[in-house]
């Protein structure tokens, strides 16, 4: 049975090693393992010094959260972490990879840190709707000050091993061997006179007047209604007002309250989920992926040039293709453009700059691009020109390069067939802004290989994206189900809701943006061509909502014509409610003969998320999703549906499928099949189990 912790002692100095693959995660096994060790160090007369440092690829990636929600098991981490820091003998945390949450606060209760060069120390617990539970938000104060902590707490974001060092976070950063050094600098630090200094025991400095607030008021606007980032400040401000134990106290209690909260349920849903849509069951971890080493993109449009820049930007050279030589022009100057807005803004370095447009190609012959690895077409969403597109991609690239088209509904199947190696086609269906969102929804074709599955799932994790596997039907996972939302949407406006009322339902459940809004900015021209497409096969008894055609027969196409569902001012981006807009829907109303009424804000809700739920299970029970959690993480980072409600699978969970059915069967009776619950719905439902139980 390999111990969990290990123990050894060498020149006089126990060396504790953290030995819990893969990110050595402090659970109760670990935590047992670190505090009996350490006594055992202290009482040892041979040992002068203690060392703690973590086996594998990282010193510690934190508390297993795994174990979030079981009865906790003794000793706390804060129980150990106080046995490490009243230890008389000096306790050095030697720090290499991620030291991250509990993993961070555990060297924060050693009396010396010293870091590898790949050290990176982080609490990002607000990303999991939690607080640093452990002492993070007591003793970080005391090395760096209330207002750095605020921003590594808040931020949850790494920092590197020279920051931390310049910010007081580590006592030295040493090359060579991690342990030999911390030995050495360990033996060093038990020659010193008296007990070693416990973090503990300095002082806060007190920040500006005004700082909490101030801080209280961004995260207002930037976490609206969310918990943890509220609690993080009061617990940091708490240093400046009560002693260190009250204050650890607080802290606890605080953590304690966020870790039961459904916010931090649903965010650590997504941790998993993330890490779960990775695993493809048909295509084994070991299925040998594609060495990407050039990519190709057709279209210097928004889409193809976002792709282009995200691929340069994880160091892979890339061609963009575009027959027009103005139209690649202007796409290579809005690449440009935007890498120069990210430098403004801080995102990226000069250098960064430099190299991500070095590795960028514009090119007009296609020719320039038969030797990618791989080829991404993001052209016009239309099926003839990506047919044509696809053959002479087939004559022309390699015979190993695979063919991706980035279409957002189209039948990638039917795109493969004008193709002699259907199995190296994939659809890899990127959200505006390219450079920006993380999702990729990774489309597999009926004959898509393993391999080329590995190899664009491999690709998207370099891309710094969440690939997601989904099957190809009219609009994948992510379109298909949204075409449902937002239909519902209009439905309400012909029966009695206004865009601005229907928007503020969906923002106050947590999205950044309701459906009118997000139309706005991403131009409705967009999903009218889409409706316009499928207008050709659309039941003539389907319901149909013109409201939206209607705008843009105006030539209302949103914010890039200043009037789409809002009218906007110049160089405003806030919407307007317009009268305009107002005057189309009572005419529409009119015209399909309803009786306009007061619409309250819960059957808003209901209609618009329990029409996405019901379509996220006749996806399930269609085989086009692995998972209902891949929906959840679809809907998350392609969406904006709000982190700490978990996705809207995960969020029927919670409120219960049986109370979902219930209120489809109910909408069904009033507005007819559109409502009627999918049979695997219905079935989990009625024996009482959610999605998550699949
Ligand atoms: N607990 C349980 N499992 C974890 C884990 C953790 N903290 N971290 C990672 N895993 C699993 C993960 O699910 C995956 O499993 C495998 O390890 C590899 O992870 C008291 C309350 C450390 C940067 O927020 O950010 O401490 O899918 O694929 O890309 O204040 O994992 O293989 O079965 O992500 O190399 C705070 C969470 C916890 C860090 C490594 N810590 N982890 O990234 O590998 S709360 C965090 C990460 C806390 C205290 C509080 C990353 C990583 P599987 P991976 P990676």
């Amino acid at each position: 049975m390999r111990d969990l912790v290990e123990y050894a002692t060498r020149d006089g100095v126990g060396v504790i090693t953290l030995n819990n693959p893969p990110v050595n995660a402090l659970g109760a096994g670990v935590r047992q393992g670190v505090a009996d060790l350490v006594e055992r160090a202290r009482a040892d007369g041979g040992v002068q010094a203690i060392v703690l440092t973590g086996a594998g690829r990282c010193f510690c990636g934190g508390a297993d959260i795994r174990e979030f929600g079981q009865p906790p098991i003794p000793p706390s981490l804060p129980e150990v972490i106080d046995i490490i820091e009243s230890c008389p003998k000096p306790v050095v945390a030697a720090l290499h990879g991620v030291a991250y949450g509990g993993g961070f606060e555990l060297p924060l209760g050693c009396h010396f840190r010293i870091a590898a060069p790949s050290a990176r120390v982080a609490l990002p617990e607000v990303t999991l709707g939690l607080i640093p539970g452990a002492g993070g938000t007591q003793r970080l104060p005391r090395l760096i000050g209330v207002e750095a902590t605020v921003g590594v707490i808040l931020s949850g974001k790494p920092v590197a091993a020279t920051s931390a060092l310049s910010m007081g976070i580590v006592d030295e950063i040493v090359d060579g061997d991690l342990v030999d050094a911390a030995i050495a600098f360990a033996l060093a630090c038990a020659e010193k006179e008296g007990p070693p200094i416990r973090v503990r025991d300095l002082e806060v400095a007190k920040p500006e007047p005004g700082f909490f607030e101030d801080e209280r008021k961004k995260i207002a606007r930037r976490a609206r209604g969310l918990i943890a980032p509220r609690h993080c400040i009061e617990s940091i401000e708490n240093t400046t007002k009560l002693p260190f134990d009250e204050g650890l106290k607080k802290e606890r209690a605080l953590f304690l309250e966020c870790r039961e909260s459904e916010q931090s349920k649903g965010q650590r849903h997504i941790f998993f989920a993330e890490r779960e849509a990775a695993k493809i069951p048909d295509v084994p971890r070991d299925t040998p992926a594609l060495a990407i080493q050039s990519v190709a993109v057709i279209g210097c449009g928004t889409m193809g040039a976002g792709i282009a820049m995200c691929v340069a930007d994880a160091g892979i050279p890339v061609r963009i293709l575009e027959t027009d030589a103005d139209v690649l022009e202007k796409g290579l100057a809005r690449i440009t453009k935007s890498c120069e807005g990210s430098v403004k803004r801080g995102r990226l370095s000069e250098a960064d700059k430099d190299a991500c447009l070095g590795l960028i190609q514009g090119v007009t012959d296609i020719a320039d691009i038969k030797d990618a690895d791989i080829v991404i077409e993001a052209v016009f969403e239309d099926m003839d020109l990506k047919k044509e597109i696809f053959a002479k991609l087939d004559t022309v690239c390699r015979p190993g390069a695979i063919l991706a088209t980035n279409t957002s509904t189209l039948d990638v199947n039917e795109i493969a067939a004008v193709t002699n190696r259907a199995e190296q086609v994939i659809g890899t269906h990127f959200f505006s802004p390219a450079n920006i969102m993380r999702l990729v929804e990774i489309v597999r074709g009926a004959e898509t290989s393993a391999q080329t599955i590995a190899t664009v799932m491999a690709m998207a994790r370099r891309l710094k994206k969440v690939g997601v596997l989904v099957g190809t039907c009219d609009g994948f996972v992510g379109n298909r189900m949204y075409h449902h939302y937002t239909r519902q949407a209009h439905f309400l406006l012909e029966e009695g809701a206004l865009p601005s009322q229907v928007d503020k339902v969906i923002y106050d459940f947590g999205f950044a943006m309701g459906p009118f809004a997000v139309g706005d900015v991403a131009g409705l021209d967009v999903s009218w061509r889409i409706r316009q497409r499928r207008a050709e096969t659309r039941p003539a008894d389907e319901r149909y909502s013109p409201i939206a055609d209607r705008l843009c027969e105006m030539g209302r196409f949103g914010q890039k014509t200043r009037a789409g569902w809002y009218a906007y001012e110049d160089g405003s981006r806030a919407p307007i409610a317009d009268a305009v807009v107002e005057d189309v829907i009572l005419g529409v109303s009119k015209e399909l003969g309803f009786d306009r009424r007061a619409i309250d804000n819960d059957e808003i809700q209901e209609r618009c998320l329990y029409t996405l739920i019901n379509e996220g299970a006749k996806i399930l029970d269609e085989g086009l999703a692995l998972r209902s959690s891949d929906i959840d993480v679809i809907w998350i980072y392609g969406y904006g549906f709000p982190a700490h409600r978990g996705g809207p699978m995960f969020y029927a969970d919670q409120v219960g499928l049986k109370t979902v059915y219930e209120a489809l069967c109910r909408l069904a009776e009033v507005h007819g099949d559109l409502f009627v619950p999918s049979p695997l719905l219905e079935r989990l439902a009625l024996e009482a189990k959610g999605f998550k139980d699949l």
